[in-house]
């Protein structure tokens, strides 16, 4: 019992001697903590008789009460010294405006390629994304397009330098989405239908129509009685929710090794409604994309059977969609990071 008086003396007294926050840890280890005198005396009870026992421990919770309170205490009073200090040494002007915080956002080619995969999603068709270093094989050989056909020349190509004892070059940046369609048939059998949006390259001078590095999105329709009719219901019905209900679009034969028939879309010019203007080249028609029905010899190479399935596929530049919607005249602005272009989004 004396022990306890003492030390709640000892402790009152040093409590009382502390100026800051920092000395009250120290005291709080030694008074209150694991290690401290009243947790060994309160441990010590057990050897004590049942009646001392009672006696002692009611008045060790007693000190450990008061000793607890104390520091209470005194971290409140020492917190209000400091905060005051603090507050006196650098006033704060709490009627200064707030720091402006700036928004990002989103880069206009993500925007229209969101609202594009959001279009086709709605038609049920699933957005999968596939490698930019591809093989010549999924980029031209498997896409009916051999070794020496002159067709490659379409695409002007960046390669990748790999060895092989062969001298090929089998490797490179792919120069269109397309590759991803024999990618996705390779792993599924019809009915297949997705979009596949991403970046694609070519080994090409720049000007205000062409970038060495753009964005695409593919589209692949495979099942049992795909016709052209599907294909161009698809397209026209993505074309009226991405340019307006009014849309007119046209279709016309084109080249690509990889669909027969081939074709372009275009849609009627969005600046002159179709009467001809410089946004059109006087045609009052703006091609946004090339399309088809999947060759059977590209069927046939994925293991589908071509007297039994059909498909279609499209391919669409999507830098020239904000361009046409936002009359911007040169492509060399979306990827050359210049804020004061990218904030007008
Ligand atoms: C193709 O790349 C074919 N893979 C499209 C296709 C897919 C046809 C499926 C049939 C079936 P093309 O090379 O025309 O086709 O390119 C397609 C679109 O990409 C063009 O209409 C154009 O909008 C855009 N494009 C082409 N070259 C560039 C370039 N250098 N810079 C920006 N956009 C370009």
């Amino acid at each position: 019992m004396e022990r306890l008086e003492e030390l709640k003396t000892e402790a009152a007294q040093e409590l009382e001697a502390i100026s800051n926050l920092k000395e009250l840890e120290p005291w709080q280890v030694r008074y209150l903590g694991r290690k401290s005198a009243l947790t060994q005396l309160l441990r010590g009870l057990a050897a004590l008789p049942l009646e001392e026992r009672k006696a002692v421990g009611a008045a060790a919770n007693q000190v450990k009460a008061a000793l607890e309170a104390g520091w209470k205490r005194k971290e409140a009073a020492l917190k209000e010294i400091e905060l005051a200090g603090l507050l006196g040494a650098k006033p704060t002007d709490v009627t200064l405006p707030g720091r402006p915080v700036s928004l990002g956002r989103l880069h206009p080619t993500t925007q229209t390629l969101r609202q594009i995969c959001g279009i086709f999603a709605g038609m049920g068709f699933q957005v999968v994304e596939g490698p930019e270093v591809e093989w010549d094989y999924y980029n031209f050989e498997a896409l009916n397009i051999p070794q020496g056909h002159p067709a490659r020349d379409m695409w002007a190509t960046f390669w990748i330098d790999v060895e092989t004892e062969g001298g090929e070059r089998p490797m490179l940046l792919r120069t269109h989405t397309s590759p991803m369609q024999i990618r996705i048939m390779e792993k599924t059998r019809p009915p297949v239908r997705v979009v596949v949006p991403g970046k694609v390259y070519r080994y090409e001078a720049t000007d205000v129509t062409h970038e060495a590095m753009f964005y695409q999105i593919e589209g692949l329709a495979v099942d049992k009685t795909i016709t052209m009719a599907d294909l161009k219901g698809v397209l026209l019905e993505f074309a009226r929710h991405l340019f307006g209900q009014e849309r007119r679009v046209r279709f016309r034969c084109d080249y690509f090794p990889f669909v027969e028939p081939g074709m372009e879309m275009a849609i009627d010019c969005l600046m002159c409604q179709g009467a001809g203007c410089r946004l059109c080249g006087h045609t009052g028609w703006i091609e946004i994309l090339g399309a088809g029905m999947v060759h059977p010899e590209v069927l046939r190479r994925v293991d589908y059977d071509p007297e039994i399935y059909t498909g279609f596929a499209f391919g669409m530049g999507i830098e020239r969609i904000p361009m046409l919607r936002y009359g911007i005249d040169d492509i060399r602005l979306f990827y050359s990071n210049d804020l004061r272009f990218l904030r007008q989004f």
